[in-house]
């Protein structure tokens, strides 16, 4: 292949991944339809990144498509100025070479990954998959409300402050926003998948993951983190969970265009994904990395971006955006079956309880734990499902940081960090850290 100027390499780039940090497989599974290959670059799909520099953007942009008879699909000029195109990769070095563009990546296939897995559950998984597809039968009556063991755990439960006022988006597979346990949270959103179908979830994680941060306060099902939060769906993976780089970056331009600096309401974003990668810890201006500017400029507008550590049980490090020590919150996930702290409840599929789950990525860019285990929260069809992952561990952690800022506006995503984990449980004190691999705290929210 040829190489031209600022084209990110393949070791730079990495088989970018995208996994959905959960037992999402499920679904995958019993459709008969695969994702593409996760990892693989999409031939002849580019994302270009402008110089800061450039004032002109749309006139750059004009030019540099038309010069390589290029087939634009998506502009940015929130949280990145650039645009993603499908041009001959002879054209390439036309477009990277030009002086008003910073760099060049590769555009790649985002996909759903094998989550965390105990075989033994295998076939209860499937019946439930097919009970989850049907949705619960009409007429039946919603289950009775009870508090989620991690919500438990975390002591949120019961609290005054309920984030209201605070915005939290999910970069995600979307939201179902007529499930009743979530009814009037979310205010809006984008469809940034290659699918039709608008921002709602066609898939189940990202509607799971909205119901841990800010599900209802009521008599049914679960509740939230953060239950007076409003959220918006933004949907960047289609219904088994795939997406690209592409679709991630336009994911996260809505959310800057969404930010206190741009007049907006978002203070918070939850990223239950991510793949393989690395951060040159400088916004991917070194290494040419458009996922990690995008991320740099959100949090830049005032967005704290909670992230999943991933699932591989692997440095946290190899994966993006977890690896993104310069701008985001990064969470493991804690094995807990009882609410409650101390280890004495019944052991679970990933490890003792008050460990951490054996599945959970690690390392010193990991920020804060979270329950992620078994964890119950919304589903698809006004359903409930109970999945783990430290997919399930972010956006507990992402309404606690709703919380803090609710009663700390104007504060920084650092500062929120900061804040959470010096709130949080030290290891011993509740939990404990079996292989010495996870000195981070455990999140409580009893003083946000
Ligand atoms: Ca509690
Ligand atoms: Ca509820
Ligand atoms: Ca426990």
């Amino acid at each position: 292949m040829t190489r031209a100027k600022g084209i990110a390499s393949a070791v730079t780039i990495g088989a970018f991944l995208l996994v959905l940090f959960a037992s999402v497989f499920v679904f995958a599974a019993v459709d008969s339809e695969r994702p593409e290959r996760a990892g693989e670059r999409i031939p002849g799909q580019y994302i270009v990144v402008f110089k800061d520099s450039v004032s002109d953007v749309d006139a750059a942009e004009n030019e540099l498509v038309a010069r390589v008879r290029g087939e634009r699909f998506d502009s940015y000029r929130n949280a990145l100025n650039g645009f993603a195109a499908r041009f001959s990769e002879s054209d390439l070095s036309a477009i990277a070479d030009d002086p008003r563009v910073a760099f060049v990546s590769e555009d790649r296939v985002v996909s759903i990954a094998d989550a965390p897995l105990d075989t033994s559950r295998v076939r209860d998984l499937y019946s439930r998959a097919r009970e989850n597809k049907k949705g619960p039968s009409a007429g039946a009556a919603p289950p009775a409300q009870t508090l989620p063991t991690g919500v438990d755990r975390v002591n949120a439960e019961g609290k005054a402050n309920t984030g209201a006022g605070v915005d939290v988006a999910v970069v995600d597979t979307g939201i179902l926003a007529s499930h009743p346990d979530l009814a009037g949270k979310v205010v809006g959103g984008k469809n940034c998948s290659s699918s039709g179908g608008g921002y709602t979830d066609q898939n189940g994680h990202g509607t799971h993951v909205a119901g841990t941060i800010a599900a209802l306060n009521n008599t049914q099902g679960v509740v939230g983190v953060a239950p007076g939060v409003k959220l918006w769906s933004v949907r960047v993976l289609n219904k088994f969970g795939s997406g690209s780089w592409s679709s991630v970056i336009c994911g996260l331009d809505f959310v800057t265009s969404k930010a206190p600096a741009k007049g907006g309401t978002i203070r918070v974003a939850n990223m239950s994904l991510g793949g393989s990668g690395i951060s040159d810890n400088n916004c991917g201006n070194t290494n040419n990395d458009a996922l990690h500017k995008a991320i740099c400029r959100a949090r830049d507008a005032g967005v704290t971006i909670v992230v999943a550590a991933g699932n591989s049980g692997a440095p946290a490090a190899s994966f993006v955006p977890a690896a993104y020590d310069d701008a985001v919150i990064t969470v493991s996930a804690l094995a807990d079956s009882d609410g409650k702290p101390g280890g004495v409840g019944s052991a679970t599929s990933y490890g003792a309880d008050d460990t951490f789950a054996s599945f959970s990525n690690f390392g010193p860019g990991v920020d804060i734990g979270a329950p992620g285990v078994a964890i119950n929260s919304t589903w698809l069809s006004n359903g409930y499902r109970t999945i783990s992952g430290t997919s399930m561990a972010s956006p507990h952690v992402a309404g606690a940081a709703a919380l803090y800022i609710a009663t700390h506006p104007g504060v920084s995503w650092s500062a929120v960090r900061d804040a959470l984990a010096l709130a949080g449980e030290a290891v011993g004190l509740g939990h404990s850290d079996t292989f010495g691999i996870h000195p981070e705290p455990v999140l409580l929210a009893d003083t946000l």
